[in-house]
C-alpha cells in the first residue's frame, strides 16, 4: 500500500502545484486561459446534446460545479497513476506532464474566442508540474546505482519537501482566487457606477391587478449558459462590432448605445430546454436599444436572413432577420429591472428577441453582430442539431397547488402562468380528473410579450385528483397535449399534477 500511496500523493501534489501556478498566471492575464475552465469549456462544447440536456434537467445550475468536480477527480486519478509509474521510469513523469500540458493547451487553443497566448498558462503549469514531480521523486527515493528501481523511500525527506510544495500550491490557489476577485470587483464597481438613461419610450406601469410574481427579480431569474465562469467584461473597453452583409460596418461603444433613444419593455424570456412545468422562464423589465432602427441606418444587404450575435466567450446565436423588422421589440439590452444587466445575465449588453427562445435570440455578453444567411452559417446550438429559428411554443404551468400537495376539501385556488410571446394568450383552461375543460380567470398583462397569470377556483372534494392546464393563444390555437421533449425545438404537452384532498 505504501509503495502506491506515497508516489500517488507525489503525483497529485506536483500536478496541484503546477495547475495552481497556471491558474495564477491565467487569472492575472487571461482568465479564460486557465486550464480548468478551458478543459471544462471544451468538455461542455464536446458533450453530446442528450448528455447536456440531462445535465441541465437533473443538475440545473449545479451542472457546472459537478463538471469541475468530475474533471478534478479525473485529474487526480491520472496524476496519481503518473506518480506511481514514475518511481521506476522517470520518463513517465516527463511524458505524463507533457500529456497533461497538451490537454490544457489544446483545450484553451480551441476555445472559440481563443488567442495564441492562451496555451501559455497550461504549458507553464505542466512544465512546473513535471519538474516538481521529478524533484519530489529525487528527494524522496534514494536510488542505489547498482540496482534498478527504487531503493528505499525516505519519508522524512519526502514530508519536508512535500509540505513546502503543498503550501506553495495552497498559496498559489488562494492567490488566483484573490486576483479573480479583484478583477471581478473592478467590473462590479464599474457596473454599479453606470447611470442608465431614462427610456425615450418607457414601459407603462404594470396594469392594476397583476398578482405577486408577475415580475421576476434579477436574483430569482433563471440562468442558462455554457460559461463556466461568468465573463466579466470591462464596460470602458467594450465594443460592439456590426459587420457582414451591411451597407456600413460600425464599432459602437457602450456610451454610443446609451446615446441612442432607448426603449423599456416587459418581456418574458424562456429556455428551449425547459421541461413541461419547468422553471427556466422569467419576466423582467428590459431597457435597451431597439435593433431595427440601428440596422436600418447601417443598411441590411438583400439576401441577409440571419443576424449572428457573438459573445466575448465565443457563443454564437443566430436570429432570423425578419424577427428584427417585423415590428417586435428586438433589442440590445443594457438594463434589467431598473439596474444595469447583472453579470450573470450578460453585462454589459445582451440581445433579446421577444417570441424566441433564449438560445435563438438572447445572446449574453455580446461583442459582435454579423449579418449573414442561414445557408452560410450554423450557430452554436444549430450545429448541435437544435432548431435554427427557435419560436416560442404556447405553454402553461400550474404553480399552485404544488405537485402531490395535501389539501383540505373546499374552495382551492389553482394558479399558474401561460405564455405564447408575440401571439399572446386568449384563454386558459383547467381540467380536473376527466371532467370537461373549464375556463380559468386571466389577470391583466402589459402586452402579448409576457406570460399571463391565471387563476381557477376549484371546489375540491375528498380524494386523489389530477389537474391539467392548457392555453389557447391569441390566434385561437389550442396548446397541444402531445408530449415532446425539449430537444430539438421546445417541449410540448399539458402540465399535469396530482393532489390529495382530505
Ligand atoms: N453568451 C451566451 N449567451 C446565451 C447563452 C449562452 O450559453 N452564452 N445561453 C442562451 C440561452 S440557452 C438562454 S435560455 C438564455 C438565458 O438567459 P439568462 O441566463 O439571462 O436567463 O441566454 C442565452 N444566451
Ligand atoms: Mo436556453
Amino acid at each position: 500500500m505504501r509503495r502506491i500511496a506515497w508516489p500517488a500523493l507525489i503525483g497529485v501534489l506536483s500536478a496541484a502545484f503546477g495547475v495552481a501556478l497556471a491558474e495564477v498566471l491565467a487569472a492575472a492575464t487571461r482568465p479564460q486561459a486557465g486550464p480548468l475552465v478551458a478543459v471544462g469549456g471544451a468538455v461542455i462544447d464536446a458533450a453530446p446534446t442528450p448528455l447536456k440536456e440531462f445535465a441541465v434537467r437533473t443538475l440545473g445550475t449545479n451542472d457546472k460545479p459537478v463538471l469541475l468536480g468530475t474533471i478534478a477527480l479525473a485529474l487526480i486519478l491520472f496524476t496519481a497513476l503518473v506518480g506511481v509509474l514514475s518511481v521506476r521510469h522517470r520518463w513517465i513523469a516527463v511524458a505524463g506532464a507533457a500529456l497533461f500540458g497538451l490537454a490544457g493547451a489544446v483545450a484553451a487553443a480551441l476555445r472559440p474566442a481563443a488567442i495564441a497566448y492562451d496555451v501559455v498558462p497550461s504549458i507553464v503549469g505542466a512544465a512546473i508540474a513535471g519538474a516538481t514531480l521529478l524533484f519530489l521523486l529525487h528527494r524522496s527515493y534514494r536510488t542505489d546505482p547498482a540496482e534498478p528501481g527504487p531503493a528505499g523511500f525516505d519519508r522524512r525527506a519526502f514530508l519536508r519537501t512535500a509540505a513546502v510544495i503543498a503550501g506553495g500550491a495552497v498559496v498559489a490557489g488562494g492567490t488566483s482566487e484573490v486576483v479573480k476577485r479583484v478583477r471581478g470587483g473592478a467590473v462590479t464597481r464599474s457596473r454599479e457606477a453606470i447611470d442608465l438613461p431614462v427610456a425615450a419610450s418607457p414601459a407603462k406601469p404594470l396594469p392594476a391587478g397583476t398578482a405577486p410574481g408577475f415580475m421576476t427579480t434579477n436574483a430569482d431569474f433563471y440562468r442558462v449558459d455554457t460559461a463556466l465562469t461568468v465573463p466579466s467584461l470591462d464596460v470602458d473597453t467594450w465594443r460592439l462590432r456590426i459587420h457582414g452583409m451591411v451597407g456600413r460596418e460600425v464599432e459602437l461603444s457602450f456610451d454610443d448605445l446609451l446615446k441612442r433613444p432607448l426603449i423599456e419593455r416587459d418581456i418574458t424570456l424562456n429556455c428551449v430546454s425547459n421541461e413541461v412545468g419547468g422553471p427556466y422562464i422569467g419576466t423582467a423589465r428590459w431597457l435597451g436599444v431597439p435593433l431595427a432602427p440601428l440596422l436600418r441606418e447601417l443598411g441590411v444587404k438583400p439576401g441577409a436572413d440571419q443576424v449572428v450575435a457573438r459573445s466575448a466567450e465565443g457563443m454564437t446565436i443566430g436570429t432570423p432577420v425578419e424577427t428584427i423588422f417585423d415590428g417586435r421589440d428586438t433589442m440590445l439590452c443594457v438594463g434589467m429591472n431598473g439596474e444595469p444587466l447583472p453579470l450573470e445575465h450578460g453585462f454589459p449588453v445582451r440581445m433579446l428577441t421577444p417570441g424566441l427562445y433564449g438560445y435563438a435570440g438572447a445572446c449574453k455578453w455580446m461583442t459582435e453582430i454579423e449579418l449573414t444567411t442561414f445557408a452560410d452559417f450554423d450557430a452554436y446550438w444549430v450545429r448541435r442539431k437544435w432548431g435554427a429559428r427557435g419560436p416560442v411554443k404556447t405553454a402553461s404551468r400550474i404553480d399552485k397547488p404544488a405537485p402531490f400537495a395535501k389539501l383540505t376539501a373546499g374552495r382551492v385556488t389553482v394558479a399558474g402562468v401561460a405564455w405564447a410571446q408575440g401571439r399572446g394568450i386568449r384563454s386558459v383552461e383547467v381540467r380536473v380528473d376527466d371532467r370537461a375543460w373549464a375556463k380559468a380567470e386571466l389577470l391583466p398583462v402589459p402586452s402579448t410579450d409576457t406570460w399571463v397569470q391565471w387563476r381557477y377556483d376549484w371546489p375540491a372534494t375528498a380524494g386523489l385528483h389530477t389537474l391539467s392546464v392548457r392555453a389557447i393563444d391569441g390566434t385561437g390555437a389550442v396548446q397541444t397535449g402531445q408530449r415532446a421533449t425539449p430537444f430539438p425545438d421546445g417541449a410540448t404537452g399539458w402540465h399535469t399534477i396530482t393532489a390529495t384532498v382530505e
